[in-house]
């Protein structure tokens, strides 16, 4: 019985810990992914990450997808290109990371069904700190045809629903 109350105690120490966290990761600003339409396979969606401590965003998934990847768009001979972002996308401490269409984005590839405009999409950010910790941030992004206004340059106010909450790694 003794042993068992221990185990208790550790796993609200535990619970206490991750909502704590929550606060201070990752905070997701003006989060929004590109509408498609029936036989798009593949779409971007955008946001401001703003770390607290610096981190690293080292993968992206949903349930929409069969493949999302953390994307980067440059130039490359005169071509825009994309590709897989090597090693995570760093977030240095208290600066803003604009995501958006043109530079780093989150490609969702292999599309189990089309994104309709203004419904919402499930997107799991993961994280990576200093000391090799995941974490994870759960977000519910709005389906959009085009960008909302407000999110050039993070002068926008944030997207109500789109602020994330830090799961267990
Ligand atoms: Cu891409």
């Amino acid at each position: 019985m003794k042993f068992k109350s221990l185990m208790t105690a550790v796993a609200l120490a535990a619970t206490t810990l991750g909502a704590l966290a929550a606060d201070a990761a990752v905070e997701v600003q003006n989060a929004w992914a590109r509408a498609t339409v029936k036989g798009q396979m593949a779409t971007g969606a955008f946001m401001t990450l703003t770390a607290k401590e610096g981190t690293t965003l080292v993968g992206v998934a949903s349930p929409v997808a069969g493949v999302a990847q953390v994307h980067e768009m440059k130039m490359d001979g005169g071509v825009m290109k994309m590709a897989e972002v090597k090693g995570g996308l760093v977030l240095p401490a208290g600066k803003a990371v604009e995501l958006k269409p043109g530079g780093y984005h989150l490609m969702l590839m292999d599309l189990k069904a089309p994104l309709t405009d203004n419904t919402t999409v499930p997107l799991t950010l993961v994280f990576k700190d200093a000391q090799g910790v995941e974490s994870k941030i759960e977000l519910k992004v709005p389906v959009k045809q085009l960008a909302p206004a407000g999110t050039g340059m993070g002068m926008g106010k944030g997207a109500h629903g789109a602020n994330g909450t830090l799961g267990k790694p």
